[in-house]
């Protein structure tokens, strides 16, 4: 009996240690130049569920691991090959073959065509460390290949970010990143890749014309971003929502769509989107907490407050080491707390059958 009772309160206790949300590192990490492959080791090393990347088309149709169209946010390729901008005085991935991107050196990010630094005290963007950009294929084997070396699974959370932009340059992104996927057998849900993008209907045609099975997230924004032309107004409505489940495993919305902050970025309240998600099984993972650029005055009451009372299902951030950090230490301390008064419980019961006999 007594057996029975403890079996029964380790089972739940441990329940209880298991539940926190899981962590996304954003273009890896905070700390070194994003989506670089040093920073993406550090986010493996730091425990990362999930490491985010995103992809370009190069002019020879090679997937650069970017996050922006152009090159200049984050390279030095107005040095490297001056006089290709287009119009605007950007530097297009797209008009550029893989050979020419490698001899680029990848930097901490600035505003473009001004060259200040976007968060100052991140890396210094004009150090001499001679990191490179890298394709999917790359990126796809750092990942397997740190998962079997440390035996630790972490996953890849690819974003197609502007499909469109690829269909009206007659590319189809998506066909190419499925297919390099499919190279290295990465085709199923449980295999450690899952696709996101803005573009809604994107999703519906990778799932339905293009016939992938993997995990797909929703990307979600405020229509007025101009992200893509889906209408993210409708995709946050319940209907929406409903819709979204025949297709979609979660929703990557932004924060702003969780919550509702007022103008000092204080929260007062949060909408039904993570309510309605969870009633058609969807998980939300918010994105981007940032430790050095968040609403409010706390960043530690900010994801309590997305963790213990939205109760999303992950946190999509540029620190996942130190949201770890919060998350589990959260977590010891209540369990701590549970197993004490677990145990206190069990004593009684044990006295209790213990008199009744
Ligand atoms: C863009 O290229 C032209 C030459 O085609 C050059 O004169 C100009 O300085 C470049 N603009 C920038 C911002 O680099
Ligand atoms: C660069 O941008 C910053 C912030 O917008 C601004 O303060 C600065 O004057 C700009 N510098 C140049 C050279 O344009
Ligand atoms: C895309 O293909 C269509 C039809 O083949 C052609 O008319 C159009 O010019 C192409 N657009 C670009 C940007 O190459
Ligand atoms: C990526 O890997 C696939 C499959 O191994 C291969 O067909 C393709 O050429 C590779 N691309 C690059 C840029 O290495
Ligand atoms: C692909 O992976 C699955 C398991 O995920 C495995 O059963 C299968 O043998 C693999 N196929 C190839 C060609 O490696
Ligand atoms: C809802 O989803 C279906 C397929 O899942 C799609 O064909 C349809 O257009 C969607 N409805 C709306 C209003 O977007
Ligand atoms: C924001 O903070 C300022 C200064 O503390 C205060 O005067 C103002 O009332 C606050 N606004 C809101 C909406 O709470
Ligand atoms: C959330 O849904 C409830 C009904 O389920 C509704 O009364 C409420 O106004 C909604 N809140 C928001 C912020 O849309
Ligand atoms: C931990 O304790 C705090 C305060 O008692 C509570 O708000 C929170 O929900 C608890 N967290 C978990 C994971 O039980
Ligand atoms: C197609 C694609 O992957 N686009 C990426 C490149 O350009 C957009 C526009 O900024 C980025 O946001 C995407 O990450």
């Amino acid at each position: 009996m007594l057996l029975y009772f403890m079996l029964f309160y380790c089972l739940a206790i441990c329940q209880g240690l298991q539940q926190r949300p899981l962590v996304i590192g954003h273009r890896g990490s905070a700390y070194l130049p994003e989506l670089t492959l040093a920073t993406q080791s550090m986010a493996h090393a730091f425990g990362a569920d999930f490491i985010e990347i995103d992809v370009n088309l190069s002019k020879d149709n090679q997937l650069i691991v970017i996050h922006d169209l152009y090159l200049d946010g984050v390279t030095n390729v107005a040095e490297i090959h001056p006089g290709r901008n287009r119009s605007n005085g950007l530097n297009y991935v797209i008009d550029f073959t893989l050979d020419e991107i490698r001899q680029l050196t990848v930097r901490e990010r600035v505003r473009p065509l001004n060259g200040t630094q976007i968060y100052p005290l991140r890396f210094p963007s004009r150090s001499v460390v001679p990191f490179r950009l890298s394709t999917l294929n790359e990126t796809i084997e750092l990942l397997l290949g740190l998962n079997r070396a440390t035996g630790r699974q972490r996953q890849l959370l690819i974003e197609i970010k502007k499909p469109e932009y690829h269909t009206e340059n007659n590319r189809s992104i998506s066909r190419v990143v499925l297919g390099t996927l499919r190279a290295y057998n990465l085709t199923r849900p449980t295999d450690p890749v899952v696709i996101q993008t803005f573009h809604i209907e994107e999703l519906m045609n990778i799932r339905r014309n293009l016939g992938s099975e993997l995990r797909l997230f929703a990307l979600m924004t405020l229509n007025r971003v101009g992200e893509s032309s889906s209408d993210y107004d409708f995709y946050r409505s319940r209907e929406g929502i409903a819709n979204l489940s025949q297709t979609v495993q979660a929703l990557a919305p932004d924060h702003l769509l969780v919550v509702d902050y007022d103008s000092n970025g204080t929260i007062v309240g949060m909408s039904n989107l993570t309510k309605w998600a969870h009633e058609y099984n969807l998980q939300v993972y918010p994105y981007t907490f940032r430790k050095d650029l968040f609403p409010g005055s706390s960043f530690e009451n900010l994801v309590d407050y997305f963790w213990h009372t939205v109760q999303v299902d992950g946190f999509i951030t540029d620190h996942p080491d130190y949201v770890l950090q919060l998350l589990e230490n959260d977590i010891t301390k209540n369990g701590s707390k549970n197993l004490a008064s677990h145990l206190f419980l069990s004593i009684l019961t044990f006295v209790f059958i213990t008199i009744c006999l």
